[in-house]
């Protein structure tokens, strides 16, 4: 997809926040440090967009990105992030899960998981909702640059054994590797 246009639109904290216009959202999903940030940004070749960071939890709210004036790139925080308060992490938790229950505009949910290691015991919840309630998606495994060629085949399929259900894509923010790819994914949800 030719990028015309990629801005930050808005931050949400809370439902009143959430954008009324209708437009069709993708929705980047995942552990605190995955690389959410890092892929929206690789995906419309801005870097410094969306905030990245070294710090887990540096995304905290909603964040929407209006891409050629047409969709949304929807921030969402990262789960499974220990070092904030208890009730940080529900309202967190909430957030999110009202977002993802009840957001019709989401055309397709990303689901990221870091390619070095097996998914986690809440990625496979997340991946497990995801598909118990029918939503289109598909699961990105990042940081694919951190990998040798044949380290890569094998984690790419020890993935695929846990997320059974799921496409699974592996990318590389660092390098762009794997756009090829999940453009037209992207695109054929739209
Ligand atoms: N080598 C490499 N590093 C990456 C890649 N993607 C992200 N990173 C690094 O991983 C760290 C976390 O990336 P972010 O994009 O901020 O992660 P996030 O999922 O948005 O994190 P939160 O907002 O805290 O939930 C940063 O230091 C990035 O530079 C990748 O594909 N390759
Ligand atoms: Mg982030």
């Amino acid at each position: 997809m030719k990028i015309t246009s990629a801005e930050f639109v808005r931050s949400a904290f809370e439902r009143s926040h959430w954008i009324t216009d209708g437009r069709p959202e993708i929705a980047f999903l995942g552990r605190s440090n995955v690389g959410k940030s890092s892929l929206l940004n690789s995906l419309l070749g801005r870097k410094g967009l969306a905030r990245t960071s070294n710090t887990p939890g540096r995304t905290q709210s909603i964040n929407y990105f209006l891409v050629n004036g047409r969709f949304y790139f929807v921030d969402l925080p990262g789960y499974g992030y220990a070092k904030v308060s208890k009730s940080m992490r529900a309202d967190w938790g909430e957030m999110a899960r009202d977002y993802l229950t009840d957001r019709r505009e989401l055309a397709l949910f990303i689901q990221l998981v870091d390619v070095r290691h097996d998914p986690t015991e809440l990625d496979r919840q997340l991946n497990d909702w995801l598909v118990v309630n029918g939503k289109d998606h598909l699961v990105v495994a990042t940081k694919s640059d951190k990998l040798s060629s044949n380290q890569l085949q094998k984690q790419l399929a020890a993935i695929k054994k846990e997320l059974v259900d799921s496409k699974i894509l592996a990318y590389s923010s660092s390098t762009g590797k794997g756009r090829d790819e999940l453009w037209p994914e992207i695109e054929s949800a739209l």
